[in-house]
């Protein structure tokens, strides 16, 4: 497995955005100091997807910040992406594992206990945990509790992160939990400055002492 830094994980979500943008905003994040990206894609081809992907990896790369594709193995493994995110609908994680390599990160979706030790054994690099709030974002998910949450972060060595509605304001319910980081979507992506968002959540996150468990 590859290391690597799941304190600040942003999830893009081109939804709205002209292409030049969409990598405008991108860039943005990482220069505010995201650390881990994911490519998160619900509406396109596969073409699409692999061109957007091909494109988002080489900025990535200059930032020598890890790409996770979400879903989709094999866009993974076209582009090279450094990792996949399965959820409750995709791929096994075992399956991701096998076909993704030792080498690569396979990040999982886990809303309970037994779904993020069933993950672990699977051969999950990391945990996305949640949704802590409400979200504005297009997912299918249920609300999971702070308490879930610390029991997760307990149960399973791998990291675990928090994910759902979370912006600069809102991540003080998070202090004292043993999370590796936080996974945003609008609060960088939606942004007037991405790069400033990025940043500000950084040092924010940074206050709450949330970068304990943080594999570098
Ligand atoms: N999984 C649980 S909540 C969520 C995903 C992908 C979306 C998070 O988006 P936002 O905009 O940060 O609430
Ligand atoms: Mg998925």
């Amino acid at each position: 497995m590859r290391t690597f830094d799941p304190s600040l994980y942003f999830i893009t979500d081109s939804t709205g955005y002209g292409e030049e943008e969409f990598l405008y905003r991108v860039e943005q994040a990482l220069q505010g100091g995201a650390t881990l990206l994911q490519l998160r894609e619900k509406q396109k081809s596969t073409k699409e997807y692999l061109a957007l992907a091909e494109k988002v990896h080489a900025i990535a790369k200059r930032y020598r910040v890890p790409l996770i594709i979400d879903d989709r193995v094999d866009v993974a493994l076209a582009v090279d992406a450094e990792g996949v995110h399965v959820g409750a609908d995709d791929m096994p994680v075992a399956t991701a594992r096998k076909l993704m390599g030792d080498d690569k990160i396979v990040g999982a979706t886990a809303k309970t206990v037994p779904w993020a030790k069933d993950a672990y054994e699977q051969g999950a690099d990391y945990l996305g945990v949640g949704a802590i709030y409400p979200t504005t974002t297009k997912v299918k998910t249920v609300l999971t509790s702070v308490d879930t949450l610390r029991d997760i972060c307990n149960a399973v060595p791998i990291p675990a992160n928090a994910i759902g509605g979370l912006n600069k304001s809102n991540l003080d319910v998070l202090e004292g939990i043993p999370i590796a980081g936080i996974c945003v979507v609008s609060a960088i992506m939606k942004a007037d400055d991405p790069k400033q968002a990025a940043a500000e959540l950084k040092a924010r996150a940074k206050e709450l002492g949330l970068w304990r468990g943080a594999i570098l």
